[in-house]
């Protein structure tokens, strides 16, 4: 599936809905990593908090000398503590876009310079093609990014995964105050409405739509029900978007679901990962309990 066949298949379903994916290019991957720095978004500080004060244990638990398979490039600071802590083997970082792993890799091994790095071009989402284990393999998955697909989604992501590697290091959003959650996707500068709408925007770029950002708005709201935020892109009026040779048709205050991001709390995300054949070896937490990072293993 190209771009142009998920936007024209995601618009055509009765909630129209985009993958979250596709917010990062570059214009949103800088965006995003704007998003991280704001005081409403707790999430980064959190998870960084907690591996530093965690470093050796989580060290300890992945296994010093390991192959380390990470889902996303690598371009983080936690990645970077943890490789120091861990010295692996091998590094193998797992994304969508070549460009951000090949820049990723390249301070990376400026950084690292004993460090074997195996770089992957792939979307997680699918089975991997990966190059066979020369040992045992430790999986890092941080930053919530699980967050993005629905429990059954993660389900099956997990039992994937669990062929790739016998441990695995999961980081997830806690379940938390509504208020706390809705302000940090619904920043007061406006860096994550502009995200939203950045999709819109580079399906204008690169697929020749003709969006006008000023008739949608950004929206997202925390679903207690289903413990997810979902944003939302709004349409402000009644209209029609071209996109190539397609049209789509919008009522006003129709809208295009862009994104789920679940929260769990410790025992429900062990409940998941227990579904999926891992067992929940340990779960650190950052002291003001915003969010987790679980160690999984399948023996
Ligand atoms: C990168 C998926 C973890 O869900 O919090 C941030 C993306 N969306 N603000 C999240 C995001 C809006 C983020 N993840």
């Amino acid at each position: 599936m190209s771009f142009l066949d998920d936007v024209i298949a995601g618009l055509s379903l009765p909630q129209k809905a985009l993958p979250p994916k596709y917010f990062y290019d570059a214009t949103g991957s800088r965006l995003f990593e704007k998003i991280c720095r704001l005081p409403e978004y707790y999430l980064t500080r959190a998870e960084l908090s907690l591996t530093r004060a965690n470093l050796s244990s989580i060290a300890r638990f992945a296994g010093r000398g390991c192959e380390l398979l990470e889902y996303g490039s690598g371009e983080s600071l936690k990645t970077r503590l943890l490789i120091r802590a861990l010295r692996p083997k091998a590094y193998l970082p797992v994304d969508i876009s070549e460009t951000a792993l090949a820049s990723a890799a390249a301070r990376l091994r400026r950084q690292f310079p004993w460090l074997r790095i195996v770089p992957i071009v792939g979307d997680f989402s699918r089975p991997l093609d990966l190059p066979p284990a020369r040992g045992p393999r430790t999986a890092y998955f941080p930053g919530s990014t699980i967050g993005n697909l629905t429990p059954e989604e993660a389900h099956g992501f997990l039992a994937h995964a669990r062929a790739q590697a016998g441990r695995m290091l999961v980081g997830t959003d806690l379940r938390k105050d509504a208020n706390l959650l809705h302000a940090a996707y619904n920043d007061s500068r406006g860096v994550t409405a502009a995200f939203n709408l950045n999709l819109l925007a580079r399906i204008n770029r690169e697929l020749g739509g003709d969006f006008d950002l000023r008739r949608f708005s950004h929206y997202a709201f925390y679903n207690a029900g289903r413990g997810r935020i979902e944003m939302h892109l709004i349409s402000l009026e009644r209209q029609v978007v071209k996109i190539s040779r397609d049209r789509f048709r919008f009522e006003r205050g129709e809208s295009i679901h862009t994104e789920n991001s679940y929260k769990y709390s410790p025992a429900e995300f062990r409940a998941l990962a227990a579904n999926a054949g891992f067992r929940q070896a340990r779960v650190w937490t950052d002291r003001k309990g915003l969010f987790a990072l679980h160690a999984l293993q399948t023996d």
